[in-house]
């Protein structure tokens, strides 16, 4: 049967297109969004030409420095780095940047004009896995500068998440997918290779109320305190409503991981721990956009005792505890690490 003609264009929503009629849905768009997120869309599917050829190309292996969160940096972070900055620095829309792989901001050359947003990027997470050939991806925040113009500052960066006006994620796996939200819900893209384009596939993605699944990496348990061990504990009894536990998930590639818990529900933790006592994960790199998408599809994310989007940075690298997932799980968790439970 013929398909009628609305519903086959429907099918075949390009990333493209839906930015530019999410644009429209703006009453001071200017273009200048489209533009910036066209940008990355661009920049993910060069990194994903790298990423899909690493096992054949010498770009494996370790480089001989570390960043600034002391993580070993593999080429593919450099090269993943690099390809962002270079794809974004000179669309007239950005004032600066700032990415996980850098100790400091990233600043627009003069050369090229300053836009009135900013971008800040995790440009491979999860890399230690590449060899594993494990799920990695980009995370990304944007901002609208606070600053009236020229070079961007600290300033424009070190914002609290719930004035993100933009986040997303781009996942590199068995295929490749584009997500973002602009706050009007969270749509998923997903990569047709043969004609280079995104096409719709997740649209209005909502994240179920409580989920059944936990994702924590259980080898810091001992040095967790008393509260979390409980919660924990709790999640390994039968505390479903069919008399189960949850069942644990731990890919250790936080995209991947987050992508789960977005699909299918449950809660992702990285708590702090007595060594760490803010834990591992970066606020504004990876807590801030993800906890920007949560929300967006109807969960919640908190450190566990506040929501993540309320935290005002203070630092670019500083990092936080996150509990993130469906908003009943998240609730249950603050309840267990405020004594509450
Ligand atoms: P751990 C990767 O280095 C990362 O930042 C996240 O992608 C991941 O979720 C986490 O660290 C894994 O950390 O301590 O469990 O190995």
């Amino acid at each position: 049967m013929d398909q009628p003609r609305t519903a086959l264009v429907s099918k075949f929503m390009t990333l493209e297109r839906h930015i530019i009629e999410g644009e429209r849905s703006h009453p001071d768009a200017t273009g200048a969004f489209s533009g910036l997120l066209h940008g990355l869309s661009l920049a993910a599917k060069l990194v994903w030409r790298e990423v899909t050829k690493a096992g054949l190309v010498n770009i494996l292996g370790m480089t001989d420095h570390v960043n600034v969160s002391g993580d070993e940096v593999k080429k593919l972070d450099e090269f993943a780095d690099e390809t962002i900055y270079r794809a974004m620095d000179h669309t007239g829309h950005l004032c600066v940047m700032a990415s996980e792989e850098n100790e400091s901001l990233l600043n627009i050359p003069d050369h090229y004009s300053h836009g009135n947003y900013v971008l800040i990027y995790d440009p491979l997470d999860g890399s230690g896995n590449i060899d594993a050939n494990v799920t990695v991806g980009t995370i990304f925040s944007v901002f609208k500068r606070v600053t009236p113009s020229g070079k961007g500052t600290m300033e424009d960066i070190l914002q609290p998440g719930y004035k993100q006006v933009a986040a997303g994620y781009v996942l590199f796996s068995s295929s490749m997918m584009f997500l973002y939200s602009t706050g009007h819900g969270v749509h998923g893209f997903t990569l047709d290779p043969t004609v280079g384009e995104f096409l719709l596939s997740h649209e209005n993605i909502r994240i179920p109320k409580r989920g059944a699944i936990y994702s924590v990496n259980e080898g810091n348990f001992n040095r967790w305190d008393p509260n979390m061990r409980r919660y924990v504990e709790y999640l390994k009894s039968e505390c479903k409503e069919e008399k189960r536990p949850y069942a644990a998930r731990y890919i250790g590639s936080l995209a991947a991981d987050f992508h789960r818990t977005l699909l299918y529900g449950g809660i992702y933790c990285y708590p702090g721990d007595m060594k760490n006592p803010d834990g591992k994960l970066r606020l504004m790199y990876e807590n801030n956009p993800l906890a920007y998408i949560v929300e967006q599809a109807g969960g919640a994310a908190s450190d566990g005792k506040r929501r993540i989007l309320d935290i005002v940075p203070e630092k670019l690298h500083q990092r936080s505890p996150l509990f993130i997932g469906s908003s009943e799980d998240v609730k249950i968790a603050e309840e267990f690490l405020g004594g509450k439970r």
